[in-house]
């Protein structure tokens, strides 16, 4: 079956939810940080209009006092910039078979921004978590229904994992308020952690005395093989390699050409559980595979550049993947492993290229 029969039978609402929510152009693998415009998205409702002359911020429940923060008095705060790799979790959700129905990503639901704000610690210190607060919850100003629920997309996060040095309140990606389609006025970045934790168009933080029971945290963002487990939480994003597949494509299927000579393949990895230690590269599907050079990250949240001298040893068809692994030892599956909501499908991509020229057999 050839890739196009395989993805025939996605469905209208599938199609209008990969048309609302962008992918990266794998191309873009290149730059360092992404250019805005080709960082991928992923909203769940509507994007909210929000006027930010009168949006406040309210930082609430298991404090000491009450916060309420204007854009001013969060751009008036000590002010971070971190170049940070996000990834949806629902990454390689459309190679699974059966393909659980959301949004049908292949392998480009990342990118990495460098976002500018103010850190979270410092607010929650002055608004003062009383004793037994356990979780923080961010809730956006987004609604929608799910799963027969109407709600407000919101998320908690343990107390001591809001807390790390790490987690920021975004305003701006570089010097540019954020886009509209990126959370303006106001963001959650949580580094490591897969995409949906990143609250956009935030509204308020609360301090919780128990844990958040609401549908973002306690039925999707599971691994579960049935509708009866109780699931594991999604936190962490597992390590992932990508390349920029060499060669040109075919306008229809994006299967590539390339010349019969040396090519240099490149790419990034990433991973949310420590750092990046070893990509590896193979061009036979998998069967063989050899150490890619290991380039620079702009910060300890931010992809790693690696690239692969490849000359194919003659003309035919070839399987390129690459196979990345961090440094607490996690590696990626040749083949996926299924779940009900299809997450964290970190299968090594693999990219067809046919290879001619060099007037040999
Ligand atoms: N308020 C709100 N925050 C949200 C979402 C959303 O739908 N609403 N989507 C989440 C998901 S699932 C992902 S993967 C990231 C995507 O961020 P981006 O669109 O800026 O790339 O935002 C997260 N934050
Ligand atoms: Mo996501």
């Amino acid at each position: 079956m050839s890739k196009l029969e395989a993805s025939a039978s996605i469905t209208p609402e599938e199609l209008a939810l990969a048309t609302r929510n962008h992918g990266m152009p794998l191309e873009a693998l290149t730059y360092d940080v992404t250019p805005v415009g080709l960082h991928y998205l992923l909203i769940h409702y509507d994007i909210p209009v929000v006027d930010p002359t009168s949006w406040r911020l309210t930082i609430g429940g298991s404090v000491r006092r009450e916060l309420e923060l204007s854009l001013d008095d969060l751009r008036a705060r000590r002010s971070v910039r971190q170049p940070v790799t996000m990834e949806c979790a629902g990454n390689g959700r459309g190679r699974l078979s059966p393909r659980p129905v959301s949004q049908p990503w292949l392998n480009e639901a990342v990118g990495t921004a460098e976002w500018t704000g103010t850190p979270l610690r410092p607010l929650l210190e002055e608004a003062g978590i009383r004793q037994g607060a356990v979780e923080v919850l961010f809730s956006g100003l987004d609604r929608g229904v799910e799963g027969g629920v109407e709600q407000q997309y919101e998320r908690s996060l343990p107390v001591d994992e809001a807390l790390q040095d790490e987690v920021m309140l975004a305003y701006a990606i570089g010097d540019e308020p954020l886009p509209p389609q990126h959370g303006f006025p106001l963001r959650l970045v949580v580094p490591g952690w897969y995409g949906m934790t990143n609250v956009k168009w935030l509204e308020r933080v609360t301090l919780l005395d128990q844990p958040f029971e609401g549908y973002q945290n306690t039925w999707s963002y599971n691994f579960r093989q049935t509708p009866e487990d109780a699931g594991e939480r999604v936190t962490r994003m597992e390590p992932r390699a990508l390349m920029v597949p060499p060669g040109i494509p075919i306008f229809a299927t994006r299967e590539r050409h390339a010349e019969l000579a040396r090519h240099r393949v490149s790419g990034r990895a990433w991973s949310g559980r420590g750092t990046i230690e070893r990509v590896e590269v193979s061009d036979d599907g998998g069967a063989t595979w050899q150490d890619s050079q290991l380039g620079e990250q702009a910060s300890r949240w931010s992809w790693r550049a690696w690239d692969w001298e490849w000359t194919p040893s003659g003309p035919g068809d070839y399987e390129l993947c690459c196979r990345a692994t961090d440094s607490a030892g996690n590696t990626q599956p040749l083949e996926a492993s299924w779940n009900l909501h299809g997450f964290a499908n970190n299968q090594v991509q693999r990219v067809a290229v046919t290879v001619t020229g060099g007037g040999e057999a």
